[in-house]
């Protein structure tokens, strides 16, 4: 099914606005609703601030949409169990499936999710259906839903399988190969970072990147948990006081958990230095954009009690920044504004989370 066929029932409905977080899965229905261009969809830092907005939508009158994947319906669950559920709120809730039982397999970090998306919806008493590739079929289950949010005033649930979509994303940003990208720079920091330290990577591209790129042991990335890197590392630096800790984050990901910097702040590990990776969108998932453009991240850092920070956008600057913070001065960020772009054979790494976790506790010297 096309994405602007299935937009048009939903406009059609009287369903809008839009918000949510993105997931491959729906990059198309994302880019027809942004390109609609009239702030149809708003663009949600985390699926729970999402059903904050359409919390706030519903009050107004409207019929909002959620988009999230199903790794998002966890941080969409507090809100959902005490605002849409108790105010009874109407929202549309499209969720994508990803790990689905008996379908292609997924990335390790969806599996749990995958396996219980139905059983969680059924626990809070939220209607779902599966969305089929027939138009004439969605335009009777939208029509179904929106009877039930105008009745119910309570959530419902329409899941998106893979495939269910069938065009993908607007063409993303040209890269322009004068410019460095994300892989450069991790480049820079595999002949910078001293043998002792410790890298870790968000999910998404750049974890995988380090993967891919550095082969040596101290690396550690996550698959999920998006936004949690900076607290991850915040944790293994109070525990290696005598290692620096280099955290490579995304815009997306630190804005999904923007308090970290707060945290991190509030802590002060000197070994920390924080590096962002800011491209301006989700570019893991699509490449939709987040709203980095209008942050000013180093000074919400040094509002937070970072030592220091610096904004570089090419590789000798960025260097300059490595060499000059190998001196436990932190916690301190670096802020890199780089163009979108990865490798082509951009790889999920072979071993699996258990063996990540063992080899980075080896290299850590904890053993059993
Ligand atoms: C809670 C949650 N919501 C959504 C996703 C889907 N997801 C995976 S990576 C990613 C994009 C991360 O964006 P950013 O941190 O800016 O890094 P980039 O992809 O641009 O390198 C998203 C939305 C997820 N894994 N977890």
């Amino acid at each position: 099914m096309l994405s602007a066929d299935y937009y048009n029932l939903l406009i059609g409905q009287g369903y809008g606005p839009f918000t949510g977080v993105p997931c491959a899965l729906v990059k198309g229905l994302i880019s027809h609703v942004e390109e609609a261009g009239d702030s149809r969809y708003f663009i949600a830092s985390s699926e729970g601030e999402a059903m904050g907005i359409a919390g706030g939508l519903a009050l107004a009158g409207r019929t909002p949409v959620v988009m999230m994947q199903n790794d998002g319906y966890g941080n969409a669950i507090n809100p959902l169990s005490s605002l849409q559920l108790v105010y009874h709120l109407p929202a549309l809730l499209l969720i994508t499936w990803r790990a689905e039982p008996g379908a292609k397999p997924d990335a390790i970090q969806h599996h749990l999710m995958g396996e219980t998306l139905m059983r969680l919806l059924d626990t809070f008493n939220i209607p779902h259906r599966l969305i089929e590739d027939d138009l004439r079929i969605s335009e009777e289950q939208l029509r179904q839903a929106k009877s039930y949010l105008d009745s119910e005033g309570k959530p419902f649930a329409l899941i998106v399988r893979r495939g269910i979509f069938s065009d993908g994303p607007r063409s993303s940003s040209k890269a322009d190969p004068a410019k460095p990208i994300r892989l450069d720079y991790i480049n820079v920091l595999a002949e910078e970072v001293g043998e002792s330290s410790i890298l870790l990577g968000t999910t998404g591209f750049t974890g995988r990147e380090l993967q891919q790129a550095i082969d040596r042991p101290g690396t550690f990335y996550t698959a999920g948990s998006m936004g949690c890197i900076g607290s991850l590392g915040l944790g293994i630096a109070t525990e290696n006081s005598d290692r620096i800790i280099y955290v490579l984050d995304g815009d997306g990901a630190l804005l999904m958990k923007m308090g970290t910097l707060a945290t991190i702040g509030h802590y002060q590990p000197a070994n920390l230095v924080h590096i962002l990776f800011d491209n301006g969108q989700y570019e893991s998932t699509g490449g939709q954009p987040t709203v980095s453009r209008s942050t000013n991240f180093t000074m919400v850092a040094e509002g937070c009690g970072y030592a220091g920070t610096e904004i570089v956008d090419d590789l000798a600057a960025f260097r300059k920044f490595i060499q000059a913070h190998r001196n436990f001065d932190g916690p301190v960020l670096c802020h890199v504004k780089v163009q979108p772009g990865t490798l082509p054979d951009l790889k999920r790494p072979s071993d699996g989370p258990v063996e990540l976790r063992d080899q980075f506790r080896n290299f850590l010297g904890i053993h059993g």
